[in-house]
């Protein structure tokens, strides 16, 4: 009686495991030719930072080789990385921005 299921009767609430898409970190590398001013002018136009934010990034770059820029869906991240790589094509400069699984 009261127990016919034999479990031990403490109920634990569990959520059905949701698949989330895996994200994408955006990094900017370094180089030693890339002027200052168009990092930080690509980091505002491109990913929307305001120029306090995103001269500390390029500084970061600067400083330390490479850094998370902000982290996206694939599709995002994709698109953010061909922006950056065309503007610095077209200006004729060298910086590398790449994408990486989270
Ligand atoms: N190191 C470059 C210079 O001294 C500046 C720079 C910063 C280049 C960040 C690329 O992603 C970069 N002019």
């Amino acid at each position: 009686d009261g127990d016919e299921d034999g479990d031990t009767g403490v109920a634990l609430k569990t959520r059905p495991k949701t698949a989330r898409p895996p994200m994408y970190k955006v990094l900017m590398l370094n180089d030693d030719y890339t002027p200052m001013e168009f990092v930080t002018y690509v980091l505002e136009r491109i990913f929307g930072l305001s120029g306090a934010q995103a001269v500390e990034i390029m500084l970061t770059v600067h400083k330390k080789g490479l850094a998370v820029v902000g982290v996206f869906s694939h599709e995002v991240a994709e698109t953010k990385v061909a922006q950056v790589m065309d503007l610095a094509r077209r200006n004729q400069h060298p910086l590398q921005c790449t994408m990486e699984k989270e």
